[in-house]
């Protein structure tokens, strides 16, 4: 590294000393905490995405949103060129640049990985890093801090991108490096026209179903209501109402968005009795996440909740049937043919009832540790790898190879069977590859995609939850001394550490018709999370406080004993 290149980085980095007697480490999806210690962090990390985007040659995202935490909570996910996130090959890195005491080691670390990897700091080429945040207060100056960082590195230039979702950052950043136009509008009419081209595509039958038209979306008090109230400006087809929009006096994720949805499973703010038997549907905080409810009749303040788990079912269903359309009159000594893998992807939060229902559709159903990147990974291995998190996180990624297969075959099928159900089947494929977002989870472009095979489907709200029954669940917070002291293994269903709790849970699960559950740290709050399913409600509430009471024991302060 250049004596110049050192001197920057000594002398800008002084500015922002690490915050005493705190370990900040890179989490499910990036470094996340009170936004009043982030400083010097999110500039490390402005640092750390310059040194990605000179090592890979490629555009890098930034953004600066802690999603679902509490509104004084920040944080920082990074996007690498796909629109993936950061390559889990360099958190220790992220958590080594975090947590450096002063300086001098911050600027060897960054020396010595500089050399490691190979990085060209010699001005041969620009790094560009595209830089947006979600709507939380902290988020502009943690945002200049973050432009410090990449500035800190020669050759480096940040673009800031303004106010935007997690998925849209995703996007641009990906749009970007496959040499696409990448604005926001450009985001917009992707999503818009891809949309319009599947509701063209809906058969006869169901086009004048006018029933259940209405949707009513919660917007977390974020900045998915926000973009949601652009994106509906451009669906002439489909009547939006947007409540929690960030606009009014609300505060974000406080009683309102998918995340309090999806584990309190009770109405949120602004939201009631008069909407009983309406399609609504929650957005989290930084718009990635993506939940239906209904308000049902009785007036208990409970909702049906139609988690991820059923969006991926919904999504599984379309696809194998559009798959098995365009297979069905194949000639078997053709060469063109194409049998596409399909594969599902869970966690150990999936209900249940979801992976029998996956698995009795004839699906590969793999688990993997709760976060995106694991999930997102796993989907990459398929030709159609659908990937959903119970709390609404997910998407569907298509291969090149089998994009280009479709792309052909569809040319082929315009040529002799234009119009034919084949070639609709091929068409609303590749209508669905450009609607659902092939970066990370979106629940802008998967709210459209629900909505679009409602329509096709000619199905209600309710018909769509009836797919199957969720089996009773609960999910509890536990604050214990050291979150890090629990380790896990078989993605996340056994515990390995401390020793004798994985007995303990297993005890306590065996008591239960159909229980099921486990613990792990969370990876963005600062807790333990409880999981706990059984054949009625009371069991699972039941069986979720008593394993909550042996994390406990075993790691808390004694305070449930
Ligand atoms: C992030 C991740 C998700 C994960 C969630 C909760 O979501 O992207 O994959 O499910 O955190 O993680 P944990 O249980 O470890 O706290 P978001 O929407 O908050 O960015």
């Amino acid at each position: 590294m250049e004596e110049e290149q050192k001197a920057i980085l000594f002398k800008i980095s002084s500015h922002f000393p690490s915050p005493q007697g705190v370990k900040i480490s890179y989490g499910t999806a990036g470094f996340r905490a009170d936004a009043s210690i982030l400083q010097s962090t999110v500039y490390r990390v402005g640092i750390l995405s310059s040194l990605r985007s000179l090592k890979t040659q490629s555009v890098i995202g930034l953004m600066i949103t802690a999603s679902h935490n509490k509104v004084t909570d920040n944080g920082i996910k990074i996007a690498d060129p796909s629109g993936e996130m950061l390559t889990q090959a360099w958190e220790p890195f992220a958590d080594q640049l975090a947590n450096a005491s002063d300086p001098q080691l911050l600027l060897q670390l960054i020396s010595e990985f500089v050399t490691k990897e190979n990085i060209p700091l010699d001005g041969t080429w620009t790094g560009e890093i595209l830089v947006g945040r979600d709507t939380r207060p902290s988020g502009a100056s943690l945002l200049e801090a973050a432009e410090q960082g990449i500035g800190s590195v020669v050759g480096a230039v940040a673009l800031d991108m303004g106010i935007l979702t997690t998925p849209q950052l995703h996007w641009m950043v990906r749009a970007r490096n496959k040499g696409m136009r990448a604005t926001e509008l450009d985001y917009f009419k992707q999503l818009s026209d891809s949309f319009r081209c599947l509701m063209d595509l809906i058969p006869n039958k169901h086009k004048l179903n006018e029933t259940d038209d209405k949707l009513v979306v919660d917007g977390a008090n974020g900045v998915g209501g926000e973009k949601l109230e652009i994106l509906k400006k451009m669906l002439d087809s489909l009547a939006i109402e947007v409540r929690n929009s960030g606009k009014g006096e609300g505060v974000l994720n406080e009683g309102v968005g998918a995340d309090y949805v999806q584990k309190e499973k009770v109405t949120q703010h602004g939201f009631g009795i008069e909407d009983v038997g309406i399609r609504c549907a929650s957005l989290d905080g930084d718009g990635d996440r993506l939940v239906y409810f209904t308000v049902p009749s009785n007036s208990s303040g409970d909702i049906d909740l139609i988690d991820g788990d059923k969006i991926l079912s919904l999504f599984a269903l379309f696809i194998k049937e559009q798959l098995s359309i365009l297979n069905k009159e194949v000639d078997k000594n053709a060469t063109n043919n194409y049998e596409a893998c399909l594969g599902v992807i869970q966690t150990a939060y999936a209900n249940g009832a979801s992976t029998d229902y996956l698995k009795q559709l004839g699906l590969e159903v793999v688990f993997t540790q709760t976060g995106v990147k694991y999930l997102h990974e796993k989907a990459s291995q398929y030709d159609i790898g659908i990937y959903f998190e119970a709390n609404g996180h997910g998407t569907i990624l298509f291969s090149e190879c089998f994009l280009s297969w479709l792309d052909a075959r569809n040319n082929e099928l315009s040529a002799i069977s234009k119009g034919s159900e084949q070639q609709k089947a091929a068409l609303r494929l590749l209508a669905v590859s450009n609607l659902i977002n092939q970066a990370v989870g979106d629940a802008l472009s998967g709210l459209l995609l629900v909505e679009a095979i409602l329509k096709h489907m000619g199905w209600s709200v309710h018909r769509w939850s009836d797919l199957y029954q969720d089996l009773p669940s609960r999910q509890l917070k536990v604050k214990v001394v050291d979150r890090t002291a629990v380790v896990t293994t078989n993605a996340e269903t056994v515990v390995l550490r401390p020793h004798g709790l994985q007995e303990a849970i297993n005890a306590e699960t065996a008591k239960y018709t159909r229980g099921r559950s486990f613990i792990r740290p969370s990876g963005t709050e600062d807790v333990i999370r409880v999981y706990a399913e059984a054949s009625t409600q009371e069991a699972a509430d039941n069986l979720a406080n008593s394993v909550a009471e042996l994390a406990d024991q075993f790691l808390g302060y004694g305070s449930n004993k």
